[in-house]
């Protein structure tokens, strides 16, 4: 059986308590996962810190670029394996996987290394009171041991994007992955050994959250902050976590995106944005659309075409030609989708498509799959419409007026992406001048440039990530001022 260690001051670690990782696709055990205690938690905050003390320290800014170009090259050599476990973890299909997942891996170590080695510091000159000339300025100290707790939707992905532009930054992280997607992680220990990070820079710790690994970790008073991506009620732990000590935090958190879908939009395009944004990954990505706003004159039209997307959409393993639709993540998210999907039909929604799981064959019937799902007519007060699901799903509503579009795409406690599709470019912008959220996408919907600040507004986020935004948060920012 498979055992996914922790990995500690360089070393895998096993415990004596573990706990199953079961595969999405049958809901077959893929091994067996050492659930890090305090003393394991312990054990890899002294790592880090000890780290910080010696090589790790000392490095300068040109050493630890190398080491992190050779990281995204090996993420790159051992591309297959990386896969493999992203796909045994996470189910998804081996299109999405290999296009974005483990390409991203790579490519975060490849931005943040750049970005290092250019990124300036301000200056000044002055005048001072006895006529002199003092100048200052900025120089950037690594923020310290830095916590990374990560979600299970896109693990490597969204790991490395944190873990990236820490270690450039030149801090040494301790990284909790999901319960549910131990593997890349894990995984990822070997290519710092390979490539000759230094010991404790690099850390992973197994567990869950409350009392368990994300919970010591997170409060242990000598990490010096968090980075964390998953549930806003999760966030709002960590965040009462992090005050002892006044630690700061970065969050990314979840969503209810809207899509606006004018209807001078570019039809067809329009039909294929919504329908990646909604049912991509399972609609299990933070950003994905689960509401969508479509002015009246095409209404009917974009409901029959989403409808149609969503119909042949090829629901199955990760490895079946075609497949543009896995599983959800685990049992537990299939019951809290479901749940919706019971809701939104006691509440009286019109079920376009969809509203139940489809029909698998052989171990795949013990698979965590659901019918991507589309209704209408629901009031903008149902919780279909209020929560994050974080299926396949999404409801459509018309709307007449742009005024009344930003009121409904600006109506919900989270503001972590909007897309908008018209062909007029005056309108693109006056809408994205009115959305309440961190990314507004035109015409697009998840098309990234790793140099721009990604992060949500309200309930969706804290601080802003991505090129030297980053640097705000895993660095200190120190001012020197020498009187000439
Ligand atoms: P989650 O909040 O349940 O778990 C995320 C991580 O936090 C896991 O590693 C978990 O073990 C840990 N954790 C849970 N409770 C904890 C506690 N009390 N203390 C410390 N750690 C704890 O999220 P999830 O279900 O893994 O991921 C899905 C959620 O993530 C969705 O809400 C989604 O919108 C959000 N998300 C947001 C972004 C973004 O960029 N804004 C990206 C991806 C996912
Ligand atoms: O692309 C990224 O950098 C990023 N953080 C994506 C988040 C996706 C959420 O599920």
């Amino acid at each position: 059986m498979k055992q996914f260690l922790n990995f500690i001051n360089g070393e895998f670690v096993a415990t004596s308590k573990t706990f199953e990782n079961r595969a999405p696709v049958d809901n077959s055990v893929i091994g067996l996962v050492h659930e890090a205690g305090q003393a394991e938690v312990d054990a890899a905050v002294k790592a880090a810190r000890a780290a910080l003390a010696g090589d790790w320290g000392q490095l300068s800014v040109v050493k630890r670029v190398d080491m992190l170009n050779a990281v995204a090259d090996e993420i790159s050599r051992r591309f297959d394996e990386f896969l493999e476990a992203e796909l045994a973890d996470t189910g998804k299909p081996h299109s999405l996987a290999s296009h974005i997942d483990i390409p991203r891996g790579a490519a975060n170590f490849k931005i943040f290394a750049d970005i290092i080695k250019n990124a300036p510091t301000e200056s000044f000159q002055m005048t001072t009171p006895d006529g002199g000339t003092a100048i200052s300025y900025g120089v950037r100290v690594p923020l310290g041991v830095v916590a990374v707790v990560c979600p299970w939707n896109l693990p490597l992905l969204l790991m490395t994007w944190k873990v990236g532009p820490a270690l450039a930054c030149g801090n040494a992280v301790i990284v909790k992955p999901s319960e549910e997607t131990p593997a890349t992680a894990t995984l990822l220990g070997e290519v710092m050994n390979t490539v000759g990070i230094p010991k404790g820079v690099y850390n992973v710790v197994h567990g869950f959250g409350p009392n368990s690994a994300g919970e010591f970790l997170t409060r242990h008073p000598d990490v010096d902050g968090i980075t964390f991506t998953g549930e806003t009620r999760t966030g709002e732990a960590i965040m009462a976590a992090a005050a002892k000590g006044v630690r700061p935090v970065s969050f990314e958190l979840g969503g209810k995106n809207a899509a606006v879908v004018f209807a001078d939009a570019d039809f067809e395009k329009a039909v294929a944005g919504v329908t990646r944004s909604a049912f991509e990954n399972c609609g299990q990505v933070c950003l994905g659309t689960e509401r969508v706003y479509v002015q009246r004159p095409i209404f009917e039209k974009f409901v029959n075409a989403l409808k149609e997307k969503a119909e042949v959409l090829k629901i199955g393993p990760s490895n079946e030609p075609g497949v543009g639709l896995g599983p959800l993540i685990s049992s537990e998210h299939k019951a809290k989708v479901l749940s919706y999907y019971a809701k939104a039909k006691a509440e009286g929604a019109n079920v376009v498509t969809g509203g139940g799981t489809p029909t698998m064959s052989g171990k795949y019937a013990e698979g965590h799959f659901v019918q991507p799902t589309i209704w209408t007519g629901l009031p903008e007060s149902s919780p279909i419409i209020r929560e994050e699901i974080f299926g396949p799903c999404c409801h459509i509503a018309p709307f007449d007026t742009e005024e009344e579009a930003v009121r409904l795409a600006n109506d919900t406690p989270y503001g972590l992406a909007t897309s908008i599709w018209t062909s007029d470019l005056s309108t693109a912008t006056r809408m994205a001048n009115s959305v309440h959220v961190g990314l507004c996408w035109i015409n697009s919907w998840f098309l990234r440039d790793l140099r721009t600040p990604f992060g949500g507004s309200k309930a969706s986020g804290i601080g802003r990530e991505g090129g030297v935004h980053s640097l705000e948060f895993y660095t200190d920012l120190r001012n020197v001022m020498i009187k000439i």
